[in-house]
């Protein structure tokens, strides 16, 4: 076969370890795979004698042959010359590259491991047919955890192949990818220069119990975007476009009344309970995972909410999350304290590489924490009070969300929000919302609520959720028998209740206070 026309989509790679391959013949589930769809494999095998691993190369060989699917040997390339297979996948330990290609010549297929910026540009210059870049997530295959990069390691990676004009080799993602992330993986990993061209799992496959059906749902899973990934482009946005659109979206959300499913430990019950109420979406409180799918069904969106998060707490936050994400519908992290102790960076680490977040919304600390929770580079981690400049604000909020493809918003006197492409600063609100408790996590309420009346532009959700929230403060704020927070809170409510009111009667005056900014 034209050994350079290769398809890397749906990439195995073996394992015959027991853990893994459990009692099943490797023959057997290679041959099951490739009837699934895998449209290449590596036959990795670090423990057995070179006879045993150039006997069972043959016997793969012949099943992957028939199919026209490449068959690599992992490391070792006196096994491929042996058994006369397509090529090998080298890792940095092993033959280096130049002598591996004068060995098995100018068709044979070479793929290697690349963990870092340099070995991939390294490994493209020296003529790699493809590489492997990983870890992307831990991996019961593999402990070495140092080497794990996330989705934002491997996009900059990426990105640094594309700038450095390496546009020929083709890559692929490893590393704890299953069918449950596998799509977003993809989706997060992409740069706007260079996209995965395929990814290689291990377990999913080796250790299902029917690896015919797991290749074949992984398979389906890689060709397609994730659900969360609206098929609209973004357009642009305008502040007039958005002054008018608001209101058609507040009333859109008051009429269908969206579940908005909080998952928080919040102390400030009633406050919540109560904005959501006024602003017209429905509220249910369900900590359980288990029930998460049964609610995503049905349309609403999801906060996530990490006020205090325990690790048992963590699991259901994950298994809701999963769920939110597989049908699509909207998704919210509120990091709260995220920069505070180990522990909750750990947990925004956590959920950050366990699903997918539509939005992430925080103060200047959190989302410093969250810029720094994944990736090569560790960059902002700690969350000193130090202050950074607007146009520091905005460059980390945008490059961020460019970053997690997805929508940022650091809230403050002037808040930021961008979606990578387009960012925007807000200056409403009124100070007292800075004096009462609740408040940031009933604006992720609110955003939330929004996101599930308007699908199509995300951001234009959340800005309309954040506008919705900040204007009901100043005209709370300003009302007179508004004396101090405490008299603040319930005219607040009332005010929300108010602007969802107007907007339910065609009013929309209340939008042109707006005091936004396209930057
Ligand atoms: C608001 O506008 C819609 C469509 O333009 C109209 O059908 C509806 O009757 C209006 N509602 C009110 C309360 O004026
Ligand atoms: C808006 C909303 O539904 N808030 C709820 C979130 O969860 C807490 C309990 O953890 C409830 O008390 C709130 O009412």
């Amino acid at each position: 076969m034209p050994s350079k026309d290769v398809d890397y989509s749906c990439y195995l790679v073996t394992d015959s370890t027991p853990a893994i391959l459990g009692d099943k013949d490797l023959v057997a589930v290679v041959k099951a795979a490739v009837e699934g769809g895998a449209t290449i494999v590596q036959y990795r095998d670090k423990t057995s004698e070179t006879a045993e691993l150039v006997q069972v190369a043959k016997q793969l060989h012949q099943i992957t042959k028939r199919a026209g699917v490449p068959l690599l040997i992992n490391d070792r390339v006196d096994v491929a010359l042996a058994a006369g297979v397509e090529g090998v996948h080298v890792g940095q330990d092993d033959l280096d590259l130049k002598t591996t290609r004068r060995i098995l010549g100018p068709d044979a297929i070479i793929g290697i491991t690349a963990n870092t910026l340099e070995e991939a540009l390294e490994a493209a210059r020296d003529g790699a047919d493809y590489l492997g870049i990983g870890t992307v997530y831990a991996t019961p295959t593999k402990e070495n955890t140092k080497s794990i990069i996330g989705a934002a390691g491997v996009q900059q990676i990426l990105t640094a192949l594309a700038s450095a004009g390496h546009d020929e080799v083709k890559t692929v993602a490893i590393g704890g990818i299953n069918a449950r992330n596998v799509q977003r993986i993809m989706y997060q990993c992409a740069s706007p220069e260079k996209k995965l061209d395929g990814v290689a799992v291990v377990s999913a496959i080796m250790a299902s119990d029917d690896p015919k059906d797991a290749t074949q749902h992984l398979c389906k899973l890689i060709s397609q975007p994730p659900p969360f990934v609206t098929p609209v482009s973004r357009g642009k946005l305008t502040r007039d476009e958005l002054v008018a659109k608001a209101p058609v979206i507040v009333k859109r959300m008051a009429q269908a009344k969206p579940l908005c499913h909080n998952m928080t430990n919040l102390v400030v019950q009633n406050f919540a309970a109560n904005v959501a109420l006024a602003v017209g979406s429905s509220p249910i409180m369900s900590n359980n995972g288990l029930e998460a799918a049964d609610l995503a069904a049905l349309g609403g969106s999801l906060v996530i909410n990490m006020g205090t998060t325990t690790p048992e707490m963590r699991e259901n936050h994950l298994r809701a999350l999963a769920a939110y994400n597989a049908v699509g519908s909207p998704t919210l992290l509120d990091p709260v304290g995220a920069g505070a102790t180990a522990h909750r960076r750990e947990g925004v680490k956590a959920l950050m590489a366990g699903g997918f977040f539509d939005v992430i919304k925080g103060n200047e600390g959190e989302i410093r924490t969250v810029s720094g929770a994944q990736g090569v580079k560790q960059h902002g981690v700690d969350s000193g009070a130090s202050q950074l400049s607007l146009e520091d604000r905005i460059r980390l909020v945008k490059g961020t969300a460019a970053r997690e493809r997805n929508i940022i918003l650091m809230t403050g006197s002037t808040d930021v929000i961008s979606d990578g492409e387009r960012t925007f600063t807000i200056n409403n609100g009124h100070p007292y919302l800075g004096e009462i408790t609740g408040s940031g996590c009933t604006l992720g309420t609110t955003i939330a609520s929004m996101m599930a009346a308007e699908r199509e532009d995300k951001l234009l959700a959340a800005l309309t959720g954040i506008l919705m929230y900040e204007i009901a403060a100043e005209r709370a704020g300003v009302r007179e028998e508004v004396k101090g927070p405490g008299t603040f809170v319930p005219a607040f409510i009332d005010e929300l209740y108010r602007i969802r009111q107007e907007c339910v009667n065609n009013e929309t005056r209340w939008a042109q206070t707006a005091k936004v900014d396209l930057v």
